[in-house]
């Protein structure tokens, strides 16, 4: 339900934003989640401060032309989506797959908004990406991309403005060749313009791992406030990228099982639990689809066209993308014993799902708090190019998990000063959405 202002302020976001549903879904659970802060809060209202969060303060649509092995030319479209700057330069990764649209980087630069105010460090929101295509792409196809893209990003990032990293398709590769050719173009060894780099040119110990083992630490500490811990859970990881590889290290290291994990083909279950070597060969070295992982560990079924939440497990970590647990799959889950919900993605739950796990008991961690590890991390990575300086992997690590468990004590302390005790959902969007509005009213109407 949304409160009497927001209803209107809902309405002018659908009609100013066609067509971009994803957009309007986010938009959508924050506003419905900020109702009562309103009435603590009438400053807000009376600045525009709703207004002028749900538009971005740019948007950048650009030509990415690029030729194939074969010589062949194609036409890719690029963006950037400047959300929000009031708490430090705009930041948040490129997504290159081909479903990305203007509707999918709004949803996810107007995310990491909040996601990147509970965070408590000093960066804006941000998100870009292209409608490429890296499947099946050769090294060199990828590398003629990444520059292309960046010769017209170029412009409009920088150390104090806008700092990229990677989401889905971008790693650490494709961080390489946009950043050598951001410092290519502008002269410039920049190394803070980007995030999520190699550690022989600037990059972060943990950053990889940033994530996953993020958001891992946060189900962690969702467990223990129930009474119990990942020790012998039976754990299912939708994905098999960067962040559910590492979610699946962590849970490990942690004493859970996870007995299912999948890409886009399909998911395989291996009740022994995954074998992360095999994986990590599988899906990191020689880029090969889910079977084969079934093949070569033997004993193990690989299930394609069927959805991973058939699995009856106890923790659920959706870690591949946008709406992959729908409520027919929420209420699967419950059935089979689900007791907490970290999401590693963004925004994977639909609304009609996260309602049901909500009405289940189930403790819910919401993207935007659960897979904050990463944006942090990539926080810290800037403040160590500051300094020209570079942690160790367990000092950092340390870091990553107080992060966690500040932003977990957040979550719940706010949902409890509003009423609504164990909603992390709640408590993420509002603490996230104060932190963002009390910057906008100090910096005046700009
Ligand atoms: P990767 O590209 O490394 O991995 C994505 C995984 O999800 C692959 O297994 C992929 O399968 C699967 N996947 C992607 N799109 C779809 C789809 N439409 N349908 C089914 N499966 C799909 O990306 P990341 O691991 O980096 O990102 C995963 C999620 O985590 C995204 O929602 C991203 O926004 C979010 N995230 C990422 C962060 C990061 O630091 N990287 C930080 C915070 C959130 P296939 O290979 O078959 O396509
Ligand atoms: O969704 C996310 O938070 C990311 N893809 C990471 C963003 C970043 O700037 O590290």
């Amino acid at each position: 339900m949304l409160h009497e202002k927001l209803e209107s302020i809902y309405d002018s976001v659908l009609r100013r934003n066609p067509g971009e549903i994803e957009f309007h879904q986010a938009a959508r659970e924050v506003l419905e989640s900020i109702g009562p802060v309103l009435g603590k809060h009438p400053e807000y209202a009376e600045s525009k401060i709703i207004e002028r969060i749900c538009e971005p303060e740019r948007q950048i649509i650009f030509r990415v032309p690029w030729e194939d092995d074969q010589g062949e030319v194609h036409i890719n479209r690029g963006f950037r989506v400047e959300f929000n700057s009031a708490l430090g330069p705009y930041k948040g990764g490129l997504r290159f797959h081909p479903s990305v649209y203007l509707g999918i980087v709004k949803f996810l630069g107007f995310e990491q908004i909040f996601k990147n105010g509970l965070t408590g460090l000093p960066i804006g929101g941000g998100k870009g990406g292209s409608d490429f295509d890296p499947k099946g792409r050769s090294q060199r196809e990828i590398m003629r991309f990444c520059q292309s893209f960046m010769t017209e990003l170029y412009r409009h990032i920088g150390e104090y403005t806008d700092v990229p990293a990677g989401d889905i398709g971008v790693g650490q590769r494709e961080v390489g060749y946009l950043f050598g050719q951001y410092k290519r173009i502008t002269n410039r060894y920049e190394s803070a313009v980007i995030t999520g780099k190699g550690l022989s040119y600037g990059g972060a110990q943990v950053r990889t791992e940033a994530t996953g083992y993020g958001c891992a630490f946060f189900v962690e500490e969702m467990l223990k406030a129930r009474g119990t811990s990942f020790d012998g859970k039976r754990v299912v990881v939708s994905g098999s990228g960067n962040v559910a590889v590492y979610a699946i290290e962590k849970v490990q290291q942690l004493g859970g099982t996870v007995v299912a994990c999948s890409d886009s083909s399909g998911y395989v279950i291996d009740e022994k639990g995954i074998d992360l070597d095999l994986l990590k060969q599988i899906k990191q070295i020689e880029h090969l689809r889910m079977d084969a992982y079934a093949r070569r560990r033997g004993e193990v079924s690989f299930v394609a066209g069927r959805s991973i939440w058939e699995v009856p497990c106890e923790v659920a970590m959706p870690s591949a993308t946008q709406n992959e647990i729908t409520g027919k799959d929420a209420e699967a889950l419950v059935r089979g014993g689900c007791i907490a919900i970290g999401e590693g993605a963004n925004m994977p739950t639909t609304p009609e799902g996260i309602r049901i796990f909500q009405e289940a008991g189930v403790s819910f961690g919401p993207g935007k708090a659960a897979n904050a590890g990463g944006v942090a991390t990539s926080a810290l990575e800037m403040q160590q190019n500051a300094s020209r300086d570079s942690w160790t992997f367990e000092f950092s690590e340390r870091r990553l998990q107080e992060i966690m468990q500040d932003i977990h004590g957040r979550c719940l302390n706010t949902a409890e000063e509003y009423g609504m005790p164990g909603n992390y959902v709640a408590g993420a969007n509002i603490d996230g959405f104060k932190r963002v509005a009390d910057a906008m009213l100090a910096l005046g109407l700009i």
